[in-house]
C-alpha cells in the first residue's frame, strides 16, 4: 500500500490527499511534522508529531519537509511532483484528461501557486494563527492580503476563460489553488466579489475529496 508522510493540516500534504482521493489509492498516512502537532503550533508550545529528523526519514527525504511518499519502494518528496506523479500513474483520464497538453497546463498552474499564493498564505497562516500573539502583525497581515486579491483576481480573468484552470474539466491544476484560497476564505478576511472563483470553489465544493480534506476549517487552524 502507498505510504505517506504528512499532516491534514499541511498545504503540500493536503494535495496529496486529495489527490489520491480522487485517484481511489489507497494509502496509509503517518502523521509527521517539526512544527505542528496534535494540538497546534510549537510556537505556541505545542509538540509536534515528529518524525522527520530520523535518518530513515532524512535518508528518503533530506529536506526533513512533509509531504513524502513510498509507493512500492518509489520514494518522491515535492508535493506537486508527487500530485502528477499519482495522477500519471493512477488517473490520467480523470486527472488530467490523459492529455499531454492539458498536463503541461497543469503543471503551469501548480508551480504557479507556489511562487504566487503559498508565500502570501504561509505568512497570513502564521500571523493570524501560529505565531505568539506578540510576535503578529496586522501590516504584514495586511500587504498579504492584497497579494492574495491580486492573485484571485487574476484567477478571475482565467475562469472567463475557461471552467476550470486546465479547461474544460477539473484537473490537477485545481487542486493546489483550491487549496490555498479555501484557506484565506477560512481567514474571512476583507476581498471583493469574485463571482466566476467564488462558483469555481462551489463547483470544487461537491467533489467528496474537498469535502473529507479541505473545505473543514479545522484542517487550516488546528
Ligand atoms: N515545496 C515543498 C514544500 C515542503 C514544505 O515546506 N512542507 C511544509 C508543510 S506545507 C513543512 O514541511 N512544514 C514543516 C513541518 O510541518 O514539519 C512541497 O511542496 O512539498
Amino acid at each position: 500500500m502507498m505510504k505517506l508522510w504528512g499532516r491534514p493540516t499541511s498545504t503540500c500534504t493536503q494535495r496529496v490527499l486529495w489527490t489520491l482521493a480522487e485517484a481511489e489509492v489507497p494509502y496509509e498516512l503517518t502523521l509527521a511534522s517539526a512544527t505542528m502537532g496534535e494540538n497546534g503550533h510549537v510556537w505556541l508550545g505545542h509538540t509536534p508529531y515528529g518524525g522527520v529528523d530520523t535518518l530513515a526519514y532524512l535518508a528518503m527525504n533530506p529536506n526533513g519537509s512533509i509531504p513524502t511518499i513510498d509507493d512500492g519502494g518509489f520514494i518522491l518528496w515535492e508535493s506537486n511532483a508527487i500530485v502528477a506523479y499519482i495522477a500519471r500513474r493512477y488517473a490520467p483520464k480523470k486527472l488530467f484528461g490523459g492529455s499531454e497538453q492539458i498536463f503541461a497546463h497543469t503543471l503551469k498552474w501548480m508551480m504557479w501557486v507556489n511562487y504566487s499564493l503559498e508565500p502570501a498564505m504561509s505568512a497570513l497562516i502564521n500571523h493570524l494563527e501560529r505565531l505568539p500573539a506578540g510576535k503578529r502583525s496586522v501590516q504584514v497581515v495586511e500587504e498579504w492580503r492584497q497579494v492574495m486579491v491580486e492573485k484571485m483576481t487574476l484567477l478571475e480573468g482565467q475562469f472567463a476563460r475557461s471552467p476550470y484552470l486546465a479547461g474544460e474539466a477539473f484537473s490537477i491544476a485545481d487542486i493546489p489553488p483550491a487549496i490555498a484560497i479555501q484557506r484565506f476564505e477560512h481567514c474571512r478576511l476583507d476581498r471583493p466579489r469574485l463571482p466566476r472563483l467564488e462558483n469555481w470553489l462551489a463547483r470544487l465544493g461537491e467533489r467528496e475529496a474537498f469535502r473529507r480534506h479541505i473545505a473543514p476549517r479545522d484542517k487550516h487552524f488546528s
